[in-house]
């Protein structure tokens, strides 16, 4: 992170007591020197958020220049809005983030992390909290004005994601495998690497009988989707290439259908099944 835009990084960082301190490099980017600090001031006085400062920086309202996302010991998340330069951020208030049209609290702890986590395209909150616990805040706002109402938590192999006491979460693709992975440090001292692994395959399978198939996929959401409905479509004379195509076999929960009507013997049924994020929004393949 470099702060005052001389292309050299440097350091923010939160302290016990609830002050930030500022740390200028003052050696070269590729061996940082720092020698002295300043604390964050809001308006004329010094940032102080309670206990347990954790700021994350990033241009929070787009309009180009630096801001910081707090958190704190009470769980709550304070906004810095830059009324300053990109290159010499000055803050007049302190806000704190809104959830669900309330301050945005966690048990306690807050360590964020601003990130697009869904890839839509709006930066999202990322929030540790006390009991280990890694918060998803998905923006519903936009991007340069952000909203959110409610969370989920972060899963780790089915479960909700334990990290410790106090996790401290940063989102990097570790492995350069083009998914995100999770790196959290915590109050033990131990640093957890949550790697995303691939996708599980989808399949499809048909097993003919005398006049009936029985029809069985694999949990959609196991691969990623959102939602467990499918729709199935079927024609004698090739695959259904659309949502309107041949005939509709089946559209529901279940992981196993047997379709018997107008099957016959000898008669070579084609089948298209299609996944949906919502359960009802089937999109054709291209
Ligand atoms: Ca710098
Ligand atoms: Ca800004
Ligand atoms: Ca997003
Ligand atoms: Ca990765």
């Amino acid at each position: 992170m470099d702060w005052n835009n001389d292309g050299k990084k440097d350091l923010l960082l939160g302290e016990y007591a609830g002050y930030v301190r500022v740390y200028i490099n003052a050696g070269p980017d590729s061996a940082p020197l720092f020698n002295t600090y300043t604390y964050l001031n809001v308006g004329t006085n010094i940032f102080d958020c309670g206990d347990r400062s954790v700021p994350d920086i990033v241009d929070w309202n787009n309009d180009g220049k630096k801001d910081i996302v707090c958190g704190e010991y009470d769980g709550y998340l304070n906004l810095l809005l830059n009324t300053g330069t990109d290159a010499s951020p000055s803050f007049d208030t302190s806000t704190l983030v809104q959830n669900s049209g309330g301050n945005l609290r966690v048990s306690g702890n807050a360590a964020p992390d601003v990130y697009d986590w869904d890839g839509d395209g709006k930066k999202d909150l990322l929030v540790g909290e006390t009991g280990g616990r890694i918060r998803f805040y998905q923006n519903v706002g936009t991007d340069a004005a952000p909203v959110f109402d409610g969370y989920t938590c972060l899963q780790a192999g089915g479960t909700t994601l334990d990290a410790g006491s106090y996790p401290l979460q940063e989102v990097v693709d570790w492995n350069n495998d083009g998914r995100l992975d999770v790196i959290v440090g915590n109050y033990d001292g131990r640093v957890c690497l949550y790697r995303a692994e691939p996708p599980v395959p989808f399949t499809f399978r048909a097993i003919a009988l005398t006049n009936t198939v029985f029809l069985r996929w694999s949990d959609p959401v196991a691969s990623g989707m959102s939602n467990q409905t499918v729709h199935i479509r079927c024609r004698t004379d090739d695959y259904p290439t659309h949502t309107t195509d041949g005939t509709a076999v089946y559209t529901g929960t279940d992981l196993l259908y047997e379709h018997t009507t107008n099957c016959t013997a000898y008669v070579t049924n084609f089948y298209t099944i299609w996944v949906s994020h919502d359960g009802a929004t089937f999109v054709d393949p291209p």
